[in-house]
């Protein structure tokens, strides 16, 4: 059945957990890792989030430090940005330059001006599982952090629900697709024709010199108006409450509410833990509406998730894989069953044709799928962890186990790409990317 490149038969574990190692500590920058060597030389929001629950493994202090890195761009509103730039500068386009200041950036630290999905409080989550289970000085450390760094995270999350969720429907808004994370999935091709992009200063992409095929990226079409929308934010001093008239991408994310749920209930339980219970309980209040707000975009016929265009009002109904946030967010047993049953069906993990049973950014039987391009089709290996982790959490640890089987299957060719083609399980976009090292690092567990 499978067409992958295949790796050596004698491929161990443990050369997978020496590989990823490397990849982590290559991509080290002292403090933050770059989220891959060359085409991304900088720390990014949500796969530092991922990177630390990989470090976690391996180094709880280090870990920590990448974490407590991030919380050092925190905005004074409590965003976290999607970007902390390296001080050395690492040749990435859109640069600091670009993004320009905003009176909310922290002081002497370059960032971007726009947010990513708040995984966080479930990366921290991990960091006090794995220091516990080592104890001694892991222990005190992961403990310590927590404790220290708790109002930081709350904040975080009360910005989302506030600034991103202004009618308090339970659904986090996003203003770029960048924000999502999914930069280009067919989630945004509608939003996104509507952006009539206004003048954008000249610029030079660096992205489509690190792949090896152009259709792996975005077009420059797109990446006029992913453009016009930067230029949107920096006209208004990136202030929360002045884009919203004049932003001209405005979408309610599911999978990003989903895992601002998730990750709601994960910090609750750490303000339970650390003996902060009126906090904890407006977490599990944040959790709860947030939850209801993902369930209320179910499409009945479809059973997949929606994200809603503000602008329109109208529902995205997108075969992606967005459409499974119920599974992340947790939900009514119902609900996730019938979930879990289409996510294994032959329009994802069943289908007869991929290279490993694993579900890809957009079905392979979505007319909106294409095998190589980026968000529009490939397998991201680093939401294969999310989905497991919420999986165990909800008790299907079936399909939590058959994630982990597919996911080290197709980490062993030891290329660590960005992300992969689901037919031929070849790696495409960068090499070395470090969140897919960390995955692999998580499915390998501690030594
Ligand atoms: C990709 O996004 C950046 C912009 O943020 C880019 O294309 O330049 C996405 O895959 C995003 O989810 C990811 O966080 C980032 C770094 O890996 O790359």
């Amino acid at each position: 059945m499978s067409s992958a490149p295949s790796a050596p038969a004698t491929v161990t574990d443990a050369q997978i957990r020496s590989a990823a190692i490397d990849v982590l500590r290559r991509n080290d920058l002292g403090g933050m890792t770059a989220a891959a060597p060359d085409l991304y030389p900088h720390q990014w929001s949500w796969d530092a989030a991922f990177v630390a629950i990989g470090l976690a493994r391996i180094d709880v202090p280090r870990a920590v430090t990448e974490l407590d890195t991030l919380l050092g761009a925190q905005w004074r509103t409590g965003m976290i940005p999607h970007i902390r730039f390296a001080a050395q500068g690492g040749d990435y386009f859109p640069g600091p330059q670009r993004w320009g200041r905003a009176p909310a950036m922290p002081d002497g630290v370059w960032t971007s001006g726009i947010t990513q999905p708040p995984v966080h409080a479930i990366a921290l989550r991990h960091i006090l599982d794995r220091g516990r289970e080592n104890g001694g000085h892991d222990q005190q450390i992961a403990e310590e952090f927590a404790a220290a760094t708790f109002d930081r995270w709350l904040a975080w999350h009360r910005w989302l629900a506030t600034a991103r969720d202004p009618e308090g429907v339970g659904l986090v808004e996003i203003h770029h697709g960048w924000e999502s994370g999914f930069d280009n999935s067919p989630r945004w091709d509608g939003p996104y024709s509507r952006v009539v992009p206004g003048p954008v200063p000249p610029f030079e992409r660096r992205d489509t010199a690190h792949v090896a095929d152009l259709a792996e990226r975005p077009s420059d079409d797109e990446y006029r108006r992913y453009l016009w929308l930067l230029e949107q934010k920096r006209s208004v001093g990136y202030d929360d409450a002045a884009i919203l008239p004049i932003a001209a991408f405005r979408v309610r994310d599911v999978f990003f509410s989903a895992i601002l749920a998730a990750a709601s209930d994960v910090l609750a339980g750490i303000g339970e833990e650390l003996g902060r219970l009126p906090e904890a309980a407006e977490l599990r209040a944040l959790a709860r509406r947030f939850r209801a707000g993902v369930t209320s975009t179910i499409d009945p016929i479809t059973g997949l998730a929606r994200d809603q265009d503000v602008l329109t009002g109208k529902w995205i109904a997108k075969e992606t894989i967005a459409g499974f946030a119920p599974l992340i967010s947790g939900g009514f047993p119902d609900l996730l069953a019938r979930q879990s049953r289409i996510i294994r069906g032959r329009r994802w993990m069943g289908h007869p044709g991929l290279a490993h049973p694993l579900p890809s950014s957009t079905s392979p039987a979505s007319p909106d799928f294409r095998p190589c391009t980026y968000w529009r089709g490939p397998v991201w290996p680093f939401l294969m962890v999310l989905f497991a982790w919420a999986a165990t959490r909800d008790g299907d640890l079936v399909l939590a186990k058959e994630l982990r089987g597919a996911s080290l299957d197709q980490l062993s060719d030891l290329t660590f790409a960005e992300y992969y083609e689901p037919f031929t399980g070849a790696p495409l976009g960068s090499r070395a990317q470090s969140w897919t090292a960390a995955a692999a690092l998580e499915w390998l567990g501690s030594a």
